[in-house]
């Protein structure tokens, strides 16, 4: 009977220790979001007042006198307002990377970065260099660093607040080409929304989000509410024989 009991007290040490390791905690949720728009901008051969919308081309470039901006939105409402976002990484597809000599200088390939856009009332189709919302703050960095390959932005790398975006459903993302050095150029075609639509769009702009609730806490591996529960049991064993008086 004392074995049998020992039994049961082990069992519901376990528990009672899962219980309050775990808090009934679920991991970070993984949510893979697809671009709900895209277009870019252009300021020189468009001219500044064309709409590249349906276009299956988002370009970034930076040349002499001027440029191409590639705006994206993201429909985050697929995520509750009160999770905090651990992961955010964008992906886009290179098709075309253009550098090399121009105005008779070699030139190297150039950083295409990600800036956070405030403004999310713009839309693909309406939207051209002339009437383009203003980008705000640094959200990451990737180098062109050739084409037919997908690349990644580290969204998380300055620790941007996206609690905002939650709230109003949005995530308005630009991507600008900036020199590496001053005589640095470059042209950085990715694919957009609209690229092969027979094929089930492969090459979709998308991002991976990881999100949890503040109030569930990182679940913790199985192996330590077991390994705290057999301490538990050993302690108040050797306790239990310690306070017995001398037979
Ligand atoms: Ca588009
Ligand atoms: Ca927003």
């Amino acid at each position: 009977m004392k074995f049998l009991r020992g039994i049961g007290f082990s069992v519901v040490a376990i528990m009672i220790c899962t219980m309050v390791f775990s808090g009934g905690a679920s991991a970070a949720t993984t949510y893979t979001i697809y671009v709900s728009d895209d277009t870019f901008v252009e300021m020189e051969i468009g001219p500044p007042w064309h709409n590249y919308g349906d276009w299956h081309n988002l370009t970034v470039a930076l040349s002499i006198g001027g440029g191409a901006d590639t705006y994206l939105k993201f429909d985050l409402s697929v995520i509750p307002d009160d999770h905090i976002i651990t992961s955010i990484v964008l992906w886009l597809y290179n098709y075309k990377s253009i550098s090399g000599i121009w105005m008779g200088a070699t030139h190297n390939n150039a950083n295409v970065i990600a800036y956070h856009v405030d403004d999310d009332t713009w839309d693909e189709m309406t939207v051209t260099w002339n009437n383009r919302p203003p980008y705000t703050s640094l959200l990451g960095t990737e180098t062109d660093s050739g084409e037919n390959k997908w690349y990644s932005w580290d969204l998380m790398v300055t620790s941007y607040d996206y609690s905002g975006d939650l709230v109003d459903d949005d995530l308005s993302i630009a991507l600008v080409e900036a020199p590496i050095t001053p005589d640095d150029f470059g042209i950085s075609e990715y694919y957009s929304r609209e690229k092969l639509p027979e094929q089930g769009y492969p090459y979709r702009p998308y991002l991976v989000v990881e999100a949890y609730r503040p109030s569930e806490v990182p679940e913790l591996p199985l192996g330590i509410p077991i390994i705290t529960s057999i301490a538990l049991v050993a302690y108040l064993a050797i306790r239990k024989r310690i306070g017995k008086k001398p037979e």
